[in-house]
Order: structure tokens, then C-alpha cells, then sequence
């Protein structure tokens, strides 16, 4: 523990004086050297290189390749997604893969390759195994995507658990993406991210790295194609990033580097590859659909630490109401439970918390929950009897339970990574949705510990049940969230079994788009605060987790009206659009900033609303696809330098491209459009892609187009879902697709299809359907006609 540490600590615990701030860091020094001590003891290692090719064995979908000092086992599964493990290593168990792991693909074969190799030779992907253990994956035209050179190991001479490094070089011209939750994203540059789920204790800004939810995906994005790689190890280590260079006629280029360090642990992974359309619907089908969030979730939700009151709650739906802004959830957080206990309600403060979710829902407003994992360690404390009576808290090398210090105090840690206590705490939410909560949002759980074992989390040397292999807490730190999340999913599932449940969580890993969403954590109240809000949402989106979004006016301190309303204004085109801040921050209610900023943050509220089945259309979607709902500008087309370097715009969904402000004073912003034809949705104008354009953003709107020939699926005025077909460029034809709204059951509802089409000077709308074209069933109103018809 160091001064900011302390100082971190100090801050997060309360006030405390210097006599005890030092005996803080005192029992601090205590508990890392009795964590250390409790650890393997660290050896004199010994390197180690696969060596030399010595025999291959044909398997399914691969084969099996020794080398002098290792084995490699390499596939294609049946999906399209190439797996491959050093020392032995198979694909499972994994706590990534959702359903175990894809069948090998019988069509595969391995052959020998140039040079004393051997490849493996699939329908979409060739992988090139060296002699000396390089792996190289190729298009099936034979272009290099990624080279990752022979690994090394360090390892204690008996044997044991090996450190390990694996390089790996990319094209001269290739981009990375991911990572999980990056504040300095989305495009990675040169630098090194920790794989670590951390707690910054501080409200963040682009450059604090790690942050809350880290995962080993990497999407990587160059001319000859797009991957995604995933080392599926759960333990600590770092990615070095380093983009390359070209020689640009007058001299070599430079490949593009990532080095990854592991601390232990596997060495295996997935790679996919194709457009980024296929590599996502690969890489959900690997680690499982999306969940889809109930409607409600999809609408506008207000939160802030430090309600204090049922009134207060009551006070600020009464101001939405009065003020005619749609709101669809209000979040209670830490400060309704009674001294700080989760599943617990302070009583004096909300004596009848049914009665006012029953309220809120008649006004079709749901009431979310936060749940904290830390359990306040105090015998009488019913969380704390059943967890103990269970033999559900993780215990240290030595036997005893470990305790640390969360909100509610001293406080001990549920082992999600045991199916017991997951079922266990899954079963808990029963007394949440007594409360009348609809919706929970999992806090500090990477875990978070304010008293620090080196970091603010639990010891390396903590046991957990790692669902029955046993191991420490430096292989479950990572999926603790994960474990966590399912746990509240199954239980949600179990005790409400005729509802989708909405779980997010702070922390994650891969695959836990299964369970829910996420969203950014504690940004910091600043423009950079504002940019990295939109670079977490794209980088989770492309490691699989759809549903993100960020505190919008930022966690701490009071945002300007101007932040504010930029922030509101990309906030309502994200996810997760919710409002929130610190118990210690200034207000975030629309109506905090002045009529000017009421006025627009109304126009955005009401859009959101009315975009609504549009949202849920992209939720259906991205569980059928894997695709996110917010996509990189460049998703439909990778190729495009340009497009591969904007990081101020996005996609949502395949019909529109928003292009929020995210700088201090701007009236006019420059937007890169992909090609075709794109119309500003207020303006109605037309623009020609590939282009840069700059447009007007005046503090009443952020620039939004939509593509020529998209059908849209909107909110009517009279609540039905009505299609916004915008006019296709002359000659040209469009259509979409629609999933509309079967409530918040499981009901699979079908897609519709549509098809829009010039006939003469007539705009044609169909809907597909079995027989043939229909009429569409449903109101249709045609935009951009000026333009469209203009230059048919
Ligand atoms: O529960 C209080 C906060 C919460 O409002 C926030 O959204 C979380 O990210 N929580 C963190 C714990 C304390 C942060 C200082």
C-alpha cells in the first residue's frame, strides 16, 4: 500500500486520524507479507521454447503437433473458430465457453506445410503450425493476419505452474480494438493494459488503466481481414500493444506488435475471422447469446447515490412527471440498505418500499436494485448466518474466513466460484423482488476491499472452490463478477421463471453478455470523462457485451449545463442510458441546468422513447447475432482507413450513425460517412459517403443520419410500432429488419423483413413474408422523399 493508496483508502472509509491511517498501513504491510507467504514460494525458474517438430497426430478437426518440449493441440470447431493449446491445454473447462465447447469440424485437415510445418486447413481460415512452434493464421487466399511466434515459459524446475509469454505480430497496417472496458480506447494505442479487474478508487479518466472489467480479446482490424483473439486464461498479466508502421514506398514496414504476459494459467485460445459480422456471430456462438433486456430496460433510467428517502425518490419522479420526461427506472443504491447490508432495506428512511414500487409501476416505472457481494460479517446478520451455515465465504490458505472492509465494514466474500453458493445467493433476490425491484446492478465486485492486500481486493492466496478443481484468488479474481452474475441470473430465472431477468454488473469477464450487461463505472465528470464514456461502450461491444452504457453527467463533482447535456445527448442513443452520480456529486436531474438545457434534454428523452422498438429490434438482434447495438464506424466496412481511425461516431444499428459532441464549445462538427447515401434526421438532407462532412450540432441536438432505404421501426404517438422508411438513393433499393416487442416473457418473436423499392416515381414498402411480398401491416411513413425523388 502506498500514500494514495492510503489516501484512496482514507477516502473511501471516511475520515480517520493520522494514528490510525498508520496503523493502517501497518496492518496493510501485515497482510500482503502473510498473502505472499501463503503463496508458492517463488523458485529459481527455468525458460523453456517448444523446440523442434518431432511427431504429428491427425485428430478431429486438427490434430495434435509435439514439438521437443511441448505439444500443441490445434482445431477448427464446427462454428469456424480455431482453437489451439500449448503443454496439453484443451478448451475446457473454460469459464468463457457457454454451453462447453463447439464440435470439431470433420472437414478439416492437417497437412504438411513448406518448411517442415504443418497446417490446418479449414473452410474460412488456414493455420500454419512452424517447425518451431510459430502459429500463423492465414485467410484461405493465404494472407497473413496474425504470427504468433513460439511461446516461452518460465517455470520452477520440479515443474508447476509456468509463467509465460506468447508474442505476436499483426499486419503493418492493423488496428486493435477491446480488451474489455478500455477508458482510453476504442482504438488501442501503443502502451500496456493489465488483465485485471480493477477498482480505480477514483473517479476515472482515459489513460487509468485497468478499470473495472478486463477481458483477453482482442479484435484486430486490418486490410487483408478482421480477428478476434482470446486467450481464455482467467490469471493476471499484461498485452504490450504496438501498432505498426508502413514503409510507404521508402522503406519496410513494421509489423504490428502485442505481446501478452501471463502470471500463469493456460496457454490457449480462440481466434475467429472473417468480416466483423461473422467474428461477432462466431464469438457469441463460442460464449453465448446476449441476454435481452426487458423493454423497460431499453428506456431512460435515473440514479444517484444518496436518495436518502422514499420522499426524495417520490420528489424526483414527481419532477419527470411534472415536467412531461419520460423516465422508465429509478435506481436505489447503497444508501437504502440498512447500514449498508445487502438485501436489506433501511426501514426508517423507506418504511414501505413495496408500496412505492407498486406506485411506480402503475406509472410504468421499475425500481432497480443495487447488490453489493461483501456481507457485513456480523453474526445476526441473516445474509451473513445463511452464508456461514453454508460454508459460502472464501477462506484464506489457512482455513480461516477472509475478512475485509466494504461499505457495511468488516465484511466477507461469497466464492461464486462454487455452484452451491451461487445457487445459494441466486435464491436471495427473492427478498429484492419482495421489496418490489425489477432490475439489479452489481456494485464492487471485481471484488472491491478497501483494506488492501497489496491492492484493493481479496489475497492472492484466497481459496476458491473454482467449481470443484480448487485454486486461489489469482485465477478466480477475474471471473468473480462473472460468478457473481450468474448467480443472480439463475436465481432471477429460478424465482421468476415467466421473466427475462436484468441483471449488469460493474465487473466481468468473457461470456458475460450471457447474464447481462454492464456499464462504465465511475467516470470522471469531464469532457475526457465524456469520450471515454463512448470508448467503453464500443470496446465492451466488440468483445461481445452489448448492453453498456455510462453515468451520464459523470460519476463525481458537477458537470457544466453544456457537459451535461452532451453527455444526456449520447447517453440516449446508447444502451444503458442512465443518469447517475456520488452521493458527494452536484445534481443530475434534467431540470438542474436551466430551461435551455430542459428543453433539449426533454427532445432527447422523448426521441430515445421514441426510438424504443428500434432498441429493441438491436437487443433481439444482437442475441441472434452477436452483433453490438453500438458499432465502430467501420464494422460494415473494415477496409476503410479512414473509418478505421474515427473514434468520435458510431453505428447503431445498421441504420443510423451517430456523431455525438464531445468537445467544450463546438457548434459544428466534421462526421466521416461510410458510402452510400446517408440523410441528417433533422434536417432531411442528403449526403454521399465515403465522405467527411461538417454539419451543424447547436446545443439542441447532436448530428444523427440514417442510411438511404433504412426502415426504422419507431414508437407512433399512439404507442404503436410504426416504420420510418427513408427514401433509397435513385436506382437503389433498402429494406430492414424488425423484431418487435413481445414483452418481457420469453416469447421468441418473429422478424420481420422488409423491402423498400422505387417503382417509377412511387416508393414501394413490403413486407416479406412466405408467399411473396405483402403490405406491410403496419403504418409506414417515407422520409428523405425531397432528395430521394429529386434525383430519381
Ligand atoms: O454504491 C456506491 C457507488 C455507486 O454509486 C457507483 O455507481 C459504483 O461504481 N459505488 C461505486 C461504490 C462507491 C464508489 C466510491
Amino acid at each position: 500500500m502506498d500514500g494514495r493508496d492510503l489516501v484512496r483508502s482514507v477516502k473511501a472509509v471516511g475520515s480517520v486520524g493520522a494514528a490510525q491511517g498508520l496503523r493502517t498501513v501497518r496492518s496493510a504491510w501485515r497482510r500482503r507479507r502473510a498473502d505472499a507467504a501463503a503463496l508458492p514460494r517463488p523458485e529459481a525458474e527455468r525458460a523453456r521454447v517448444p523446440g523442434c517438430v518431432t511427431e504429428v497426430e491427425p485428430g478431429p478437426g486438427g490434430g495434435i503437433v509435439r514439438f521437443g518440449r511441448s505439444e500443441l493441440r490445434i482445431f477448427v470447431a464446427v462454428n469456424g473458430a480455431v482453437f489451439w493449446g500449448w503443454d496439453g491445454a484443451g478448451p475446457e473447462p473454460s469459464y468463457a465457453l457457454a454451453g462447453g465447447c463447439p464440435e470439431p469440424d470433420p472437414r478439416v485437415v492437417l497437412e504438411p506445410d513448406t518448411a517442415g510445418g504443418w497446417r490446418v486447413v479449414a473452410e474460412r481460415v488456414t493455420v500454419g503450425v512452424s517447425r518451431h512452434g510459430a502459429v500463423e493464421v492465414r485467410t484461405p487466399g493465404g494472407v497473413t493476419l496474425r504470427r504468433e511466434l513460439p511461446p516461452r515459459w518460465w517455470e520452477p524446475p520440479g515443474g508447476g505452474a509456468a509463467r509465460w509469454v506468447q508474442r505476436s505480430e499483426v499486419a503493418a497496417d492493423a488496428r486493435f480494438f477491446g480488451l474489455g472496458g478500455r477508458a482510453s480506447g476504442p482504438r488501442l494505442r501503443d502502451g500496456t493494459y493489465r488483465l485485471w479487474n480493477t477498482d480505480p478508487q477514483v473517479a476515472f479518466r482515459p489513460g487509468d488503466d485497468p478499470l473495472y472489467l478486463t477481458m483477453p480479446v482482442q479484435v484486430v482490424v486490418a486490410d487483408a481481414g478482421t480477428h478476434l483473439v482470446f486467450h481464455d486464461n482467467t490469471w493476471d498479466g499484461t498485452v504490450t500493444l504496438r501498432e505498426g508502421a508502413e514503409g510507404a514506398g521508402s522503406g519496410h514496414d513494421r509489423a504490428g506488435a502485442s505481446v501478452l504476459r501471463m502470471d500463469g494459467g493456460p496457454l490457449r485460445c480462440w481466434v475467429m475471422v472473417g468480416t466483423p459480422a461473422r467474428v461477432l456471430l462466431t464469438w457469441a456462438s463460442l460464449t453465448g447469446a446476449p441476454a435481452v433486456p426487458p423493454a423497460w430496460a431499453l428506456g431512460h433510467h435515473h440514479a444517484r447515490w444518496g436518495f436518502g428517502t422514499e420522499e426524495e425518490v417520490r420528489r424526483i419522479v414527481t419532477g419527470y412527471q411534472e415536467r412531461d420526461l419520460p423516465l422508465d427506472a429509478v435506481h436505489l443504491d447503497i444508501d437504502h440498505y440498512d447500514e449498508h447490508q445487502v438485501f436489506t432495506v433501511d426501514r426508517d428512511r423507506f418504511p414501505k418500499l413495496p408500496v412505492l414500487a407498486e406506485e411506480l409501476r402503475r406509472d410504468g416505472i421499475r425500481l432497480v436494485s443495487i447488490v453489493d457481494p461483501a456481507v457485513k460479517a456480523a453474526p445476526g446478520n441473516a445474509v451473513y448466518d445463511g452464508g456461514t451455515a453454508r460454508d459460502a465465504f472464501v477462506r484464506d490458505a489457512g482455513g480461516r474466513v477472509v475478512r475485509g472492509v466494504v461499505w457495511p465494514g468488516e465484511a466477507v466474500f461469497p466464492d461464486f466460484t462454487h455452484p452451491r453458493v451461487r445457487e445459494w445467493w441466486g435464491g436471495l433476490y427473492e427478498e429484492r423482488l419482495g421489496q418490489g425491484f425489477s432490475g439489479f446492478w452489481h456494485d464492487m465486485n471485481e471484488p472491491t476491499s478497501f483494506t488492501a492486500f497489496g491492492e484493493p481486493t481479496l489475497p492472492r492466496s484466497a481459496r476458491h472452490h473454482l467449481e470443484g478443481r480448487g485454486g486461489d484468488h489469482r485465477e478466480a479474481h477475474n471471473v468473480y463478477a462473472l460468478c457473481m452474475a450468474r448467480a443472480g441470473y439463475e436465481g432471477l430465472r429460478a424465482l421468476v421463471p415467466g421473466e427475462r431477468p436484468f441483471v449488469f454488473s460493474r465487473s466481468g469477464w468473457a461470456g458475460m453478455q450471457r447474464y447481462g450487461g454492464t456499464w462504465s463505472g465511475d467516470v470522471a465528470t469531464d469532457w475526457s470523462g465524456l469520450r471515454a464514456s463512448l470508448a467503453l461502450v464500443l470496446g465492451l461491444g466488440l468483445c461481445g457485451v452489448p448492453y453498456s452504457g455510462p453515468d451520464v453527467g459523470g460519476f463525481d463533482g458537477s458537470p457544466s449545463p453544456e457537459l451535461y447535456l452532451r453527455w444526456f445527448q449520447l447517453g440516449a442513443y446508447l444502451p444503458l442510458f442512465r443518469t447517475h452520480a456520488s452521493l458527494r456529486a452536484g445534481r443530475r436531474e434534467p431540470w438542474e441546468f436551466g430551461p435551455e438545457v430542459l428543453e433539449h434534454a426533454r427532445a432527447a428523452l422523448v426521441e430515445r422513447r421514441r426510438l424504443l422498438p428500434y432498441f429493441v429490434t438491436l437487443a433481439h438482434l444482437a442475441r441472434r447475432t452477436g452483433a453490438p447495438y453500438v458499432r465502430p464506424v467501420w464494422w460494415p466496412a473494415p477496409e476503410d482507413r479512414a473509418l478505421r481511425d474515427c473514434e468520435d461516431a458510431f453505428l447503431l444499428g445498421d441504420c443510423l450513425l451517430v456523431a455525438p459532441v464531445l468537445d467544450e464549445g463546438a457548434g459544428r462538427r466534421a462526421v466521416r460517412l461510410p458510402r452510400g447515401r446517408w440523410y441528417d434526421t433533422v434536417t432531411e438532407r442528403a449526403y454521399e459517403g465515403p465522405a467527411r462532412v461538417v454539419v451543424d450540432a447547436p446545443l439542441s441536438r447532436i448530428p444523427v443520419f440514417v442510411r438511404a432505404g433504412a426502415v426504422l421501426p419507431v414508437r407512433g404517438d399512439d404507442g404503436g410500432l410504426e416504420l420510418e422508411v427513408w427514401a433509397p438513393a435513385a436506382g437503389r433499393s433498402g429494406g430492414g429488419l424488425v423484431v418487435p416487442d413481445a414483452g418481457d416473457g420469453w416469447e421468441e418473436p418473429d422478424i420481420e423483413r422488409y423491402a423498400v423499392r422505387w417503382q417509377g416515381p412511387d416508393l414501394v414498402v413490403e413486407r416479406e413474408g412466405e408467399e411473396g411480398p405483402a403490405e406491410p401491416g403496419r403504418p409506414v411513413r417515407v422520409r428523405g422523399l425531397a432528395a430521394g425523388r429529386g434525383q430519381a
